[in-house]
């Protein structure tokens, strides 16, 4: 039976070709996808194909790029080797885009995914000429299933010129009802509250809205997304989630935290999925998630009765997990909610509900600043994502990491941050294999001493205790000490020897 069931915009349906030929050099394309799923996957390769053939030809062609957050090979790998992409926003994992990036070949707006819909409707991005949006359905009112991400398709539907549809018969039909897209966000002065009281609430419908006019080309897919398999977790990965879970027994014996917790969010990546799996085994019951991204740790706590019900935007899962998922999703529907990523990851809802939010880190610096981003203070690893919508709006931010990198060349506690995604306001614990870090209520000077007896790895411990001594003695403040010409040596013996160790 076809997914497309209005006959008017069955018309419409045409290959993947021919539908890149209606997007021209220069526009500014907003692709659907987040964290490897829900990303249009055969447009952006025919569009792709179609520019390598002009620049064979010598003629100039880019588009700039609008997502959710990363993709997957098929539209950012694609499109970035093809040279095709001149800007691109917000959150990009891509290596081949990455590279591009960091060669200085590719503008890259790295921007905190909240942020993106609103700033698309305040307008100085520039105007928005084509959306590419994978659906799972289109139903016979015309309204618009959405697959296994939401990001800022609703955005995208309502601000573009003209309309690309793929409809892909790989999405499980059975999604539809688990989405809740709410209409209510306006600019200022406009803006009201956003009537979201608990992770489980819906405020909204179930389907995202289009003008069937825009609709320039529908066309037919059948392929997965292409989410990359976990790792298992580690000693390292396993030892982090230990000192996490004993910090949250503390605080619920304490009467800090309830006995489930509050709303946790779950950062991507392999710690943060190993941390979840932790859970699993914790004392922890009826808990719930508000987060960006339901990643296979969840699944397990959902499944092991741990986790009530989980609130996101997007799906990330290894290819198993998501084969699970698919076989059961009439009864996970019931229990997850995808939601646009201007609602997964807005401010007021965070702080509303008291979110935990549970994030990794590239580097931390000895007062708690913490770098996200930027390797050696100048490449690009990811970006923010939805790290600062969460940590500066948490009820309680954390941050983990490994205490090195690069087989122990690199120290992840460093005497200065080399970039600052989050300031140390926005950090409340720093956790690694050698311990936690509570850092709340301390001074720069106390923060500096719990994270280097209880963060840093004991190769680099000594030498950040005896920089944090001689900042003490010989800096021009004595707030937050420091030795300027010394404080990113780290970083430059990297960059020269291949090692922070002397
Ligand atoms: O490099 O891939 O070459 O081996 O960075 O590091 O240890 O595998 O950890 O996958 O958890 O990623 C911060 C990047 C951590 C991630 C970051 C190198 C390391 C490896 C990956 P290789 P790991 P993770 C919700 C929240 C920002 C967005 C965010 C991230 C690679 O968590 O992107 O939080 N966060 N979003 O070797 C040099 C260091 C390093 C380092 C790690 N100090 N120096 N290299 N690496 N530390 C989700 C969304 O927003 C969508």
């Amino acid at each position: 039976m076809s997914r497309i069931a209005p006959q008017s915009l069955r018309a419409k349906i045409m290959t993947a070709e021919e539908a890149a030929a209606l997007i021209g050099s220069g526009d500014t394309v907003g692709m659907s996808g987040f964290t490897g799923s829900g990303y249009p996957k055969a447009v952006p390769l025919a569009l792709a194909a179609r520019i390598e053939a002009e620049h064979a030809a010598g003629r100039p062609f880019r588009v700039r790029v609008w997502t959710g957050a990363s993709t997957g090979p098929e539209l950012d790998g694609a499109l970035a080797k093809a040279d095709g992409i001149e800007f691109r926003l917000p959150y990009n994992s891509d290596p081949i885009a990455r590279e591009k990036i960091n060669r200085g070949e590719m503008d890259y707006f790295d921007m905190h995914l909240s942020q993106v819909a609103p700033m698309a409707w305040q307008g100085f991005l520039g105007p928005l000429d084509v959306a590419v949006v994978e659906v799972t359905a289109i139903r016979p009112d015309g309204m618009l299933i959405p697959s296994s991400s939401v990001g800022n398709n609703k955005t995208w539907l309502d601000r573009a010129g003209k309309v690309i549809l793929e409809v892909n018969r790989w999405q499980n039909p059975a999604l539809e009802g688990m989405h809740d897209i709410y209409y209510g966000t306006r600019l200022p002065p406009h803006r009201v509250p956003i009537p979201l009281i608990r992770p489980d609430d819906r405020i909204g419908e179930p389907w995202l809205h289009c003008d069937p006019e825009k609709i320039v080309a529908i066309v037919e897919t059948d392929a997965p997304d292409r989410n990359l398999p976990f790792t298992p977790p580690d000693q390292t990965a396993r030892g982090i989630a230990g000192h996490l879970l004993e910090f949250f027994r503390h605080e619920v014996a304490k009467g800090r935290l309830p006995a489930s917790l509050l709303p946790i969010q779950s950062g991507v990546g392999n710690i943060a999925n190993a941390v979840l799996t932790g859970l699993v085994d914790s004392p922890f019951e009826e808990m719930t998630a508000y987060t960006e991204v339901i990643q296979d740790g969840m699944l397990d706590l959902l499944d092991a009765g741990r986790l009530r019900m989980a609130s996101a935007t997007s799906f990330s899962l290894s290819p198993e997990a998501a084969a699970r998922v698919n076989a059961d999703m009439t009864r996970y529907r019931d229990r997850m909610i995808l939601r646009p990523q201007e609602i997964s990851n807005h401010p007021e809802l965070i702080r509303r509900l008291g979110c935990i939010a549970m994030n990794g880190l590239i580097e931390a610096d000895i007062y708690g600043n913490v770098n996200s981003t930027h390797i050696m203070g100048s490449r690009i690893q990811n970006g923010i994502g939805g790290s600062g919508d969460f940590a500066r709006n948490a009820y309680v931010s954390v941050f983990m990491t490994p205490s090195t990198a690069k087989g122990g060349r690199i120290s992840a506690i460093v005497p200065q941050a080399s970039h600052v995604d989050h300031v140390t306001q926005d950090v409340q614990v720093i956790v690694t294999e050698q311990g936690l870090a509570d850092l709340r209520g301390l001074s720069p000077k106390q923060r500096a001493r719990v994270i280097i007896e209880n963060c840093a790895h004991p190769d680099y411990r000594p030498l950040l205790a005896d920089y944090f001594r001689r900042a003490c003695e010989g800096s021009y403040g004595k707030h937050s000490p420091s030795l300027l010409t010394e404080a990113l040596s780290w970083h430059q013996r990297f960059i020269d020897t291949g090692s922070m160790l002397p």
